[in-house]
């Protein structure tokens, strides 16, 4: 008979290769000993530190799927979504900081991009030379991209773009912004463009005053008639599968980071209630205690397992969208109850920014609806179960 370990129930370490636990470890240690102690400030005081760009960098932990030959490291997706569990048990911001870098910036120059543009951008995204931002959401165009009314006009030499795009992680500090509009050019197609930063009509202003995710700025895109030229182009995608393909990295490696933040609470909750006493005995002593606790376990180990295999799929060319769906909008439906569950077992000090449970929750709202809502993830799955679309 095995041991129980109640920190990794079903021995998911084991299940790794030699090179995703390297690449685990590392990722561990960068959170825990570079992000851990920044975030209750940044978080506070909405405070985006760029260096973090240039630290993931040097470790290897932005695009690291991405071939060697253009600045990746060639790692698996397991690997990838180890990365955003360790620096999501952190803090969602800053997983959602190198997400937007690795998954919608760098992926789709690497997969859509010419040979030039691949050349030209990915090694200084996977240095965090440079910064990226993924454009996709407008004012009217949220769960529906397809409604978008960004648009690209063909002009002597290239195009000429215009709309707005808003709630953009990174895009006020961006160097690199992927922007998807319809080309009229294309007959009226969704077509991905590469833009760089001081281009004429290129505003990106902050958006102020968000409670979630403070420690990752968000912005707006603003193009006003901005020109680029034909190498803007990402040339070999059209149509919503473009942004779709790079939502699919990015929703997956979320699945993994939420379980991140559960675990974050799961452990703090447990901690807490070992460490009080109330009625003359700790308060994991009790049933009722104990029974969030043994839920919590319960729906951590699972998602784990079941982001595992998502990824095991994913690395062998073999995943469907719906996949990612059942993993994005479980994994994150059931970190954002663990969240609050753990605030609630810290009583008045799980509202304190410095138990941080409270932090993770607030975060939790957010992943819950970017990256395609929970709701929406349903009607994903529901259309795939019935053959109706009920959007
Ligand atoms: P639909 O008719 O279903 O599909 C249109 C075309 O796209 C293809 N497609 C996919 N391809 C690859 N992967 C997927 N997951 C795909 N889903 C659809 C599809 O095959 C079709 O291709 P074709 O060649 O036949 O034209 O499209 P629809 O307009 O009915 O879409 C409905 C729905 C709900 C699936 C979709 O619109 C959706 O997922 N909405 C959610 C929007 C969303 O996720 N936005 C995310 C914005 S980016 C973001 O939030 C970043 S936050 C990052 C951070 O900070 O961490
Ligand atoms: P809506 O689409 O208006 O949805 C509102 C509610 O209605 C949701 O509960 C939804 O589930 C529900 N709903 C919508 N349609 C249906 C339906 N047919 N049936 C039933 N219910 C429905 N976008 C980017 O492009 N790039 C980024 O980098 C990015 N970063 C973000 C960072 C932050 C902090 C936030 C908050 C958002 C970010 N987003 C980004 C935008 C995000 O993807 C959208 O907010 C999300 O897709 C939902 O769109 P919406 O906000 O317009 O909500």
């Amino acid at each position: 008979m095995g041991q129980f370990d109640w920190a990794d129930p079903f021995f998911l370490d084991d299940q790794l290769e030699d090179d995703e636990r390297m690449i685990r470890d590392t990722a561990r240690a960068y959170a825990q000993e570079k992000l851990a102690p920044r975030i209750i400030d940044a978080f506070q005081n909405e405070v985006t530190d760029v260096a973090i760009f240039r630290e993931m960098g040097e470790l290897g932990l932005l695009g690291p799927t991405v071939p060697e030959q253009y600045g990746g490291v060639g790692a698996s997706y397991v690997a990838y979504g180890l990365v955003a569990r360790e620096v999501e048990r952190v803090d969602s911001g800053y997983r959602s900081m190198m997400s937007v870098q690795s998954s919608l910036v760098m992926y789709p120059i690497y997969a859509y991009g010419s040979e030039e543009q691949k050349h030209k951008y990915l090694p200084k995204l996977a240095s965090g030379e440079w910064i990226g931002c993924f454009g996709l959401t407008e004012p009217d165009a949220g769960s529906d991209p397809g409604g978008m009314r960004t648009k690209a006009e063909k002009i002597d030499g290239g195009y000429r773009l215009s709309g707005a795009k808003t709630w953009i992680s990174n895009s006020p500090i961006a160097d690199v912004f992927i922007v998807w509009a319809k080309s009229d050019h294309h007959g009226g197609g969704i077509r991905g463009f590469v833009l760089e930063k001081g281009l004429k009509g290129l505003e990106t202003p902050k958006i102020e005053g968000k409670l979630s995710l403070r420690a990752s700025i968000t912005g707006m895109i603003m193009l006003d008639g901005v020109e680029v030229g034909e190498d803007a182009l990402l040339p070999e995608v059209q149509g919503l599968k473009g942004p779709f393909g790079c939502l699919n990295r990015a929703r997956y490696g979320i699945s993994w980071g939420a379980l991140g933040a559960a675990e974050f609470c799961m452990h703090a909750a447990r901690q807490y209630g070992l460490d009080r006493h109330q009625f003359g005995k700790p308060l994991a002593a009790n049933q009722l205690y104990q029974k969030k606790l043994a839920d919590m376990e319960t729906e951590i180990a699972l998602g784990l397992q079941a982001s595992l295999r998502v990824g095991r799929l994913m690395d062998e060319g073999r995943f469907a969208p719906e996949m990612v769906s059942i993993v994005k909008r479980n994994n994150v439906g059931k970190a954002l109850d663990i969240a609050r569950m753990s605030r609630d077992m810290h009583g008045g000090n799980g509202i304190s920014g410095e138990y941080q449970v409270m932090r993770h929750l607030m975060n939790l709202e957010t992943v819950n609806t970017y990256e395609g809502a929970h709701d929406v993830h349903a009607l994903i799955l529901g259309r795939a179960i019935t053959g109706i679309a009920a959007f």
